[in-house]
Protein backbone atom coordinates (compact mmCIF):
# COMPACT_ATOMS: atom_id res chain seq x y z
CA UNK A 1 0.00 0.00 0.00
CA UNK A 2 1.55 3.61 -0.88
CA UNK A 3 0.77 5.98 1.98
CA UNK A 4 0.60 9.76 1.79
CA UNK A 5 1.71 11.52 4.53
CA UNK A 6 1.26 14.77 5.43
CA UNK A 7 3.05 17.35 7.90
CA UNK A 8 5.21 14.42 9.05
CA UNK A 9 8.25 16.63 9.37
CA UNK A 10 6.22 17.48 12.56
CA UNK A 11 6.05 15.91 16.48
CA UNK A 12 3.04 13.15 15.49
CA UNK A 13 3.32 12.51 11.97
CA UNK A 14 7.16 11.67 12.05
CA UNK A 15 6.79 9.51 14.85
CA UNK A 16 3.75 8.06 12.41
CA UNK A 17 6.32 6.86 10.30
CA UNK A 18 9.13 5.65 12.20
CA UNK A 19 6.28 2.96 13.82
CA UNK A 20 4.55 1.92 10.86
CA UNK A 21 7.90 1.36 9.58
CA UNK A 22 8.66 -1.15 12.41
CA UNK A 23 4.80 -2.51 12.41
CA UNK A 24 3.78 -2.25 8.78
CA UNK A 25 7.38 -2.58 6.72
CA UNK A 26 5.28 -3.41 3.69
CA UNK A 27 3.99 -0.05 3.22
CA UNK A 28 5.64 2.46 0.87
CA UNK A 29 5.50 5.78 2.72
CA UNK A 30 6.32 9.21 1.46
CA UNK A 31 6.00 12.43 3.25
CA UNK A 32 4.30 15.73 2.50
CA UNK A 33 5.64 18.68 4.42
CA UNK A 34 5.94 22.06 4.01
CA UNK A 35 8.88 22.18 6.45
CA UNK A 36 7.63 25.13 8.74
CA UNK A 37 9.43 26.25 11.73
CA UNK A 38 7.51 23.38 13.27
CA UNK A 39 9.19 21.00 11.25
CA UNK A 40 12.44 19.09 11.61
CA UNK A 41 13.85 16.70 9.14
CA UNK A 42 15.88 14.99 11.40
CA UNK A 43 13.29 13.38 13.31
CA UNK A 44 12.90 11.31 10.40
CA UNK A 45 16.28 10.45 9.98
CA UNK A 46 15.77 6.84 11.69
CA UNK A 47 13.87 5.72 8.23
CA UNK A 48 15.08 8.54 6.06
CA UNK A 49 16.35 5.81 3.59
CA UNK A 50 13.09 3.89 3.39
CA UNK A 51 11.01 6.83 2.78
CA UNK A 52 10.62 9.72 0.01
CA UNK A 53 10.12 13.39 1.71
CA UNK A 54 8.59 16.03 -0.60
CA UNK A 55 8.61 19.52 0.26
CA UNK A 56 5.22 21.44 -0.05
CA UNK A 57 2.01 22.62 1.08
CA UNK A 58 -0.85 20.81 1.46
CA UNK A 59 -2.48 24.21 0.51
CA UNK A 60 -1.08 23.76 -2.80
CA UNK A 61 -3.85 22.25 -5.25
CA UNK A 62 -0.86 21.23 -8.26
CA UNK A 63 1.21 19.36 -5.53
CA UNK A 64 -1.52 17.86 -3.71
CA UNK A 65 -3.06 16.54 -7.54
CA UNK A 66 -0.05 14.74 -8.30
CA UNK A 67 0.75 13.13 -4.68
CA UNK A 68 -2.67 12.14 -4.12
CA UNK A 69 -3.36 10.51 -7.97
CA UNK A 70 -0.19 8.30 -7.21
CA UNK A 71 -1.15 7.21 -3.34
CA UNK A 72 -3.78 4.58 -2.16
CA UNK A 73 -3.97 6.34 1.17
CA UNK A 74 -3.60 9.84 2.81
CA UNK A 75 -3.00 10.11 6.40
CA UNK A 76 -3.12 13.82 7.20
CA UNK A 77 -1.02 15.19 10.05
CA UNK A 78 0.34 18.49 8.34
CA UNK A 79 -1.31 21.62 10.79
CA UNK A 80 -0.27 24.28 12.15
CA UNK A 81 -1.04 23.47 15.64
CA UNK A 82 0.02 25.74 18.49
CA UNK A 83 -3.00 27.71 20.05
CA UNK A 84 -0.56 30.68 21.67
CA UNK A 85 0.64 31.50 17.64
CA UNK A 86 -3.25 31.07 16.62
CA UNK A 87 -3.95 34.05 19.03
CA UNK A 88 -1.32 36.08 17.79
CA UNK A 89 -1.39 35.62 13.60
CA UNK A 90 -4.31 33.15 13.33
CA UNK A 91 -3.88 33.76 9.14
CA UNK A 92 -1.56 30.03 8.51
CA UNK A 93 -3.81 28.18 10.48
CA UNK A 94 -6.84 29.28 8.23
CA UNK A 95 -4.80 28.45 4.76
CA UNK A 96 -3.21 25.08 6.18
CA UNK A 97 -5.88 23.41 8.31
CA UNK A 98 -8.99 24.64 6.47
CA UNK A 99 -7.98 25.21 2.79
CA UNK A 100 -5.08 22.36 2.88
CA UNK A 101 -7.91 20.30 4.25
CA UNK A 102 -10.13 21.26 1.45
CA UNK A 103 -7.52 20.98 -0.94
CA UNK A 104 -6.69 17.25 0.14
CA UNK A 105 -10.36 16.25 0.24
CA UNK A 106 -11.01 17.14 -3.26
CA UNK A 107 -8.24 15.47 -4.87
CA UNK A 108 -9.20 12.28 -2.87
CA UNK A 109 -12.41 12.30 -4.38
CA UNK A 110 -11.18 13.38 -7.35
CA UNK A 111 -8.84 10.44 -7.18
CA UNK A 112 -10.86 8.03 -5.64
CA UNK A 113 -8.57 7.35 -3.08
CA UNK A 114 -8.76 7.39 1.08
CA UNK A 115 -7.83 9.94 3.52
CA UNK A 116 -7.88 9.45 7.30
CA UNK A 117 -7.67 13.14 8.94
CA UNK A 118 -6.79 13.47 12.72
CA UNK A 119 -7.72 15.91 14.45
CA UNK A 120 -8.14 17.21 17.97
CA UNK A 121 -10.76 16.99 21.31
CA UNK A 122 -10.14 20.64 21.22
CA UNK A 123 -12.84 21.05 18.56
CA UNK A 124 -15.84 20.16 21.08
CA UNK A 125 -14.11 23.43 23.56
CA UNK A 126 -13.95 22.36 27.03
CA UNK A 127 -15.71 20.99 29.96
CA UNK A 128 -15.85 22.28 33.92
CA UNK A 129 -13.50 20.93 36.27
CA UNK A 130 -16.51 18.86 38.46
CA UNK A 131 -18.41 17.62 35.08
CA UNK A 132 -18.36 13.77 35.25
CA UNK A 133 -19.27 13.89 31.69
CA UNK A 134 -16.43 13.55 29.04
CA UNK A 135 -16.23 14.20 25.20
CA UNK A 136 -17.96 11.35 23.05
CA UNK A 137 -17.93 11.33 19.60
CA UNK A 138 -21.54 13.27 19.95
CA UNK A 139 -20.73 16.66 21.98
CA UNK A 140 -20.77 18.97 19.65
CA UNK A 141 -18.36 21.04 18.40
CA UNK A 142 -17.76 24.29 20.01
CA UNK A 143 -14.36 25.37 19.59
CA UNK A 144 -12.52 28.42 21.70
CA UNK A 145 -8.96 29.50 19.72
CA UNK A 146 -8.48 30.27 16.35
CA UNK A 147 -6.45 26.92 15.86
CA UNK A 148 -9.56 24.85 17.34
CA UNK A 149 -11.60 26.44 15.11
CA UNK A 150 -9.75 25.63 12.46
CA UNK A 151 -9.55 21.94 13.20
CA UNK A 152 -12.96 22.01 13.88
CA UNK A 153 -13.74 23.58 10.22
CA UNK A 154 -11.94 21.21 8.74
CA UNK A 155 -13.30 18.27 10.34
CA UNK A 156 -17.11 19.57 9.14
CA UNK A 157 -15.48 19.88 5.33
CA UNK A 158 -14.64 16.19 6.03
CA UNK A 159 -17.56 15.13 7.52
CA UNK A 160 -19.91 17.01 4.42
CA UNK A 161 -18.01 15.49 1.86
CA UNK A 162 -18.66 11.99 3.14
CA UNK A 163 -22.32 12.40 3.64
CA UNK A 164 -22.69 14.68 0.14
CA UNK A 165 -19.70 13.14 -2.32
CA UNK A 166 -19.47 9.79 -0.40
CA UNK A 167 -15.78 10.24 -0.01
CA UNK A 168 -13.96 7.45 1.77
CA UNK A 169 -12.91 8.76 5.01
CA UNK A 170 -12.28 8.11 8.23
CA UNK A 171 -11.41 11.04 11.07
CA UNK A 172 -9.97 10.60 14.72
CA UNK A 173 -9.67 13.16 17.28
CA UNK A 174 -7.47 12.83 19.86
CA UNK A 175 -6.50 14.38 23.57
CA UNK A 176 -2.90 15.62 24.28
CA UNK A 177 0.35 13.73 23.32
CA UNK A 178 3.21 13.68 24.70
CA UNK A 179 6.81 12.20 23.68
CA UNK A 180 10.20 12.38 22.18
CA UNK A 181 10.16 14.77 19.33
CA UNK A 182 7.54 17.37 20.56
CA UNK A 183 8.18 21.10 19.40
CA UNK A 184 9.62 22.83 22.63
CA UNK A 185 6.85 25.47 22.48
CA UNK A 186 4.57 22.94 24.16
CA UNK A 187 3.96 22.56 27.73
CA UNK A 188 5.65 19.60 28.39
CA UNK A 189 9.03 19.81 26.49
CA UNK A 190 8.89 23.38 27.15
CA UNK A 191 9.17 22.87 30.92
CA UNK A 192 11.66 20.11 30.28
CA UNK A 193 14.30 21.78 28.22
CA UNK A 194 13.97 24.94 30.37
CA UNK A 195 14.80 22.66 33.56
CA UNK A 196 17.16 21.08 31.86
CA UNK A 197 18.85 24.68 31.37
CA UNK A 198 18.38 25.82 34.63
CA UNK A 199 15.23 27.84 34.17
CA UNK A 200 12.04 27.46 36.14
CA UNK A 201 8.66 26.18 34.62
CA UNK A 202 6.52 28.08 33.40
CA UNK A 203 2.45 27.69 34.49
CA UNK A 204 -0.17 29.66 33.20
CA UNK A 205 -2.76 31.19 35.82
CA UNK A 206 -3.52 28.86 38.44
CA UNK A 207 -2.60 25.85 36.71
CA UNK A 208 -5.80 24.22 36.99
CA UNK A 209 -6.53 23.76 33.73
CA UNK A 210 -6.92 19.87 32.51
CA UNK A 211 -5.81 17.67 30.14
CA UNK A 212 -6.09 14.31 29.01
CA UNK A 213 -2.05 13.29 27.86
CA UNK A 214 -2.09 10.02 26.21
CA UNK A 215 1.62 8.76 24.52
CA UNK A 216 2.32 9.74 20.66
CA UNK A 217 2.93 5.85 20.03
CA UNK A 218 -0.68 5.26 21.58
CA UNK A 219 -2.10 7.82 19.24
CA UNK A 220 -0.29 6.45 16.21
CA UNK A 221 -1.17 2.93 17.33
CA UNK A 222 -5.23 3.84 17.55
CA UNK A 223 -4.73 5.55 13.49
CA UNK A 224 -3.26 2.46 12.50
CA UNK A 225 -5.76 0.58 14.13
CA UNK A 226 -8.60 2.91 12.74
CA UNK A 227 -7.20 2.68 9.08
CA UNK A 228 -7.56 -1.33 9.31
CA UNK A 229 -10.55 -2.32 11.25
CA UNK A 230 -12.42 1.11 11.35
CA UNK A 231 -15.51 1.64 9.66
CA UNK A 232 -15.49 4.06 6.37
CA UNK A 233 -17.42 7.73 7.14
CA UNK A 234 -16.68 7.56 11.10
CA UNK A 235 -15.10 9.06 13.98
CA UNK A 236 -13.51 7.94 16.01
CA UNK A 237 -12.44 9.54 19.94
CA UNK A 238 -8.52 8.70 20.87
CA UNK A 239 -7.81 8.66 24.85
CA UNK A 240 -5.91 6.79 27.18
CA UNK A 241 -7.29 7.99 30.41
CA UNK A 242 -4.85 10.25 31.47
CA UNK A 243 -6.29 13.47 32.92
CA UNK A 244 -4.31 15.19 34.83
CA UNK A 245 -4.03 19.52 35.68
CA UNK A 246 -0.81 21.25 34.90
CA UNK A 247 -0.04 21.92 38.16
CA UNK A 248 0.41 18.58 38.93
CA UNK A 249 2.32 18.30 35.52
CA UNK A 250 4.87 20.27 36.34
CA UNK A 251 5.06 19.02 39.97
CA UNK A 252 5.84 15.27 38.31
CA UNK A 253 8.39 16.85 35.65
CA UNK A 254 9.87 18.53 38.60
CA UNK A 255 10.13 15.61 41.17
CA UNK A 256 11.53 13.23 38.21
CA UNK A 257 14.21 16.25 37.69
CA UNK A 258 15.13 16.13 40.92
CA UNK A 259 13.92 19.60 41.89
CA UNK A 260 12.29 20.96 44.30
CA UNK A 261 8.10 21.40 44.36
CA UNK A 262 8.06 25.29 44.45
CA UNK A 263 10.56 25.83 41.83
CA UNK A 264 8.13 27.14 38.92
CA UNK A 265 6.87 30.41 38.42
CA UNK A 266 3.25 31.21 37.44
CA UNK A 267 2.94 33.90 34.40
CA UNK A 268 -0.47 35.23 33.07
CA UNK A 269 -2.59 33.13 31.60
CA UNK A 270 -3.68 32.22 27.97
CA UNK A 271 -6.58 34.18 26.92
CA UNK A 272 -9.82 31.97 26.13
CA UNK A 273 -7.73 29.15 27.59
CA UNK A 274 -10.11 25.83 28.29
CA UNK A 275 -10.38 24.60 31.37
CA UNK A 276 -10.60 20.78 30.69
CA UNK A 277 -10.50 18.26 27.92
CA UNK A 278 -11.42 14.65 28.62
CA UNK A 279 -11.82 11.64 25.82
CA UNK A 280 -14.88 8.55 25.97
CA UNK A 281 -12.36 6.21 23.60
CA UNK A 282 -15.40 3.41 24.00
CA UNK A 283 -16.17 3.55 20.37
CA UNK A 284 -12.31 3.10 19.59
CA UNK A 285 -12.32 -0.05 21.92
CA UNK A 286 -15.32 -1.65 21.45
CA UNK A 287 -14.77 -1.35 17.02
CA UNK A 288 -10.83 -2.16 17.11
CA UNK A 289 -8.47 -4.31 19.57
CA UNK A 290 -6.77 -1.01 20.31
CA UNK A 291 -5.72 -0.36 23.84
CA UNK A 292 -2.60 2.08 24.98
CA UNK A 293 0.31 0.40 25.69
CA UNK A 294 1.96 3.38 27.49
CA UNK A 295 -1.06 4.07 30.05
CA UNK A 296 1.34 5.15 33.13
CA UNK A 297 2.35 8.70 31.98
CA UNK A 298 5.06 8.75 34.26
CA UNK A 299 7.29 5.92 32.95
CA UNK A 300 6.41 7.42 29.79
CA UNK A 301 7.49 11.36 30.89
CA UNK A 302 10.63 9.48 32.37
CA UNK A 303 11.76 8.34 28.68
CA UNK A 304 10.50 11.85 27.07
CA UNK A 305 12.75 13.66 29.91
CA UNK A 306 15.71 11.29 29.05
CA UNK A 307 15.41 11.92 24.95
CA UNK A 308 15.47 15.82 25.43
CA UNK A 309 18.19 15.46 27.58
CA UNK A 310 20.11 13.10 25.28
CA UNK A 311 19.05 14.89 21.91
CA UNK A 312 19.73 18.55 22.46
CA UNK A 313 21.13 19.55 18.97
CA UNK A 314 17.57 18.28 18.21
CA UNK A 315 16.10 21.12 20.00
CA UNK A 316 18.45 23.67 20.87
CA UNK A 317 17.77 26.04 17.66
CA UNK A 318 14.13 26.47 17.83
CA UNK A 319 14.01 26.51 21.62
CA UNK A 320 15.98 30.21 21.04
CA UNK A 321 12.81 30.75 18.84
CA UNK A 322 10.62 29.83 20.58
CA UNK A 323 11.07 31.59 23.94
CA UNK A 324 12.28 35.15 22.11
CA UNK A 325 8.09 34.74 21.30
CA UNK A 326 7.27 33.93 24.48
CA UNK A 327 9.10 36.32 25.85
CA UNK A 328 7.54 39.04 23.77
CA UNK A 329 3.91 37.66 24.83
CA UNK A 330 5.52 37.58 28.40
CA UNK A 331 4.75 34.22 28.84
P1 LIG B 1 3.42 19.90 14.64
O1 LIG B 1 3.22 21.37 14.66
O2 LIG B 1 4.49 19.30 15.48
O3 LIG B 1 3.70 19.42 13.14
C1 LIG B 1 2.97 19.91 12.06
C2 LIG B 1 3.72 19.60 10.76
O4 LIG B 1 2.90 20.06 9.67
C3 LIG B 1 5.07 20.34 10.65
O5 LIG B 1 6.08 19.46 10.20
C4 LIG B 1 4.79 21.43 9.61
O6 LIG B 1 5.93 21.78 8.84
C5 LIG B 1 3.73 20.76 8.76
N1 LIG B 1 2.92 21.75 8.02
C6 LIG B 1 2.43 22.94 8.51
N2 LIG B 1 1.79 23.59 7.50
C7 LIG B 1 1.86 22.79 6.40
C8 LIG B 1 1.37 22.90 5.08
N3 LIG B 1 0.69 23.96 4.66
N4 LIG B 1 1.60 21.87 4.22
C9 LIG B 1 2.29 20.77 4.62
N5 LIG B 1 2.81 20.63 5.85
C10 LIG B 1 2.58 21.62 6.74
O7 LIG B 1 1.99 19.27 14.98
P2 LIG B 1 1.64 17.91 15.74
O8 LIG B 1 1.55 18.17 17.20
O9 LIG B 1 2.51 16.82 15.22
O10 LIG B 1 0.14 17.69 15.23
C11 LIG B 1 -0.13 16.90 14.07
C12 LIG B 1 -1.62 16.79 13.88
O11 LIG B 1 -2.22 16.17 15.00
C13 LIG B 1 -2.34 18.14 13.71
O12 LIG B 1 -3.34 17.99 12.74
C14 LIG B 1 -2.94 18.40 15.08
O13 LIG B 1 -4.10 19.19 14.97
C15 LIG B 1 -3.27 16.98 15.51
N6 LIG B 1 -3.33 16.76 16.97
C16 LIG B 1 -2.28 17.13 17.77
C17 LIG B 1 -2.32 16.85 19.13
C18 LIG B 1 -1.17 17.20 20.05
O14 LIG B 1 -1.28 17.02 21.25
N7 LIG B 1 -0.04 17.68 19.54
C19 LIG B 1 -3.44 16.22 19.67
C20 LIG B 1 -4.50 15.87 18.82
C21 LIG B 1 -4.42 16.13 17.47
O1 LIG C 1 4.47 27.26 29.13
C1 LIG C 1 3.31 26.79 29.19
N1 LIG C 1 2.67 26.76 30.39
C2 LIG C 1 1.40 26.27 30.55
O2 LIG C 1 0.86 26.27 31.66
C3 LIG C 1 2.63 26.27 28.02
C4 LIG C 1 3.31 26.28 26.67
C5 LIG C 1 1.35 25.75 28.18
N2 LIG C 1 0.75 25.76 29.41
C6 LIG C 1 -0.58 25.14 29.55
C7 LIG C 1 -1.62 25.51 28.53
C8 LIG C 1 -2.46 24.25 28.45
O3 LIG C 1 -3.43 24.23 29.49
O4 LIG C 1 -0.37 23.73 29.39
C9 LIG C 1 -1.47 23.12 28.69
C10 LIG C 1 -0.96 22.46 27.42
O5 LIG C 1 -0.54 23.51 26.55
P1 LIG C 1 -0.06 23.20 25.04
O6 LIG C 1 1.09 22.27 25.05
O7 LIG C 1 0.07 24.51 24.34
O8 LIG C 1 -1.29 22.34 24.47
P2 LIG C 1 -2.85 22.64 24.24
O9 LIG C 1 -3.13 24.09 24.11
O10 LIG C 1 -3.61 21.86 25.27
O11 LIG C 1 -3.03 21.97 22.78
C11 LIG C 1 -2.37 20.72 22.47
O12 LIG C 1 -3.24 19.63 22.52
C12 LIG C 1 -4.22 19.54 21.52
C13 LIG C 1 -1.70 20.78 21.11
O13 LIG C 1 -0.81 21.89 21.05
C14 LIG C 1 -2.72 20.85 20.00
O14 LIG C 1 -2.09 20.81 18.73
C15 LIG C 1 -3.65 19.68 20.14
O15 LIG C 1 -4.69 19.78 19.21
Amino acid sequence: MKVLVTGAAGFIGSNFVIRSRQVRPDWQLTVLDAMTYAANLSSLDPVIDDIDVVKGSVSDPAVVDELVAAHDLVVHFAADSHNDNSLEDPWPFIETNIVGTYQLIQAVRRHDKRIHHVSTDEVYGDLALDDPARFTEETPVNPSSPYSASKASADLLVRAWIRSFGLQATLSNCSNNYGPRQHVEKFIPRQITGILDGVKPKLYGEGTNVRDWIHVDDHNDAVIAILEQGRLGETYLIGADGEMNNRDMIALILELMDKPADWFDHVPDRPGHDLRYAIDSTKLRRETDWQPTHPDVRSGLEDTIAWYRDNQDWWRTAKVVAEARYERLGR
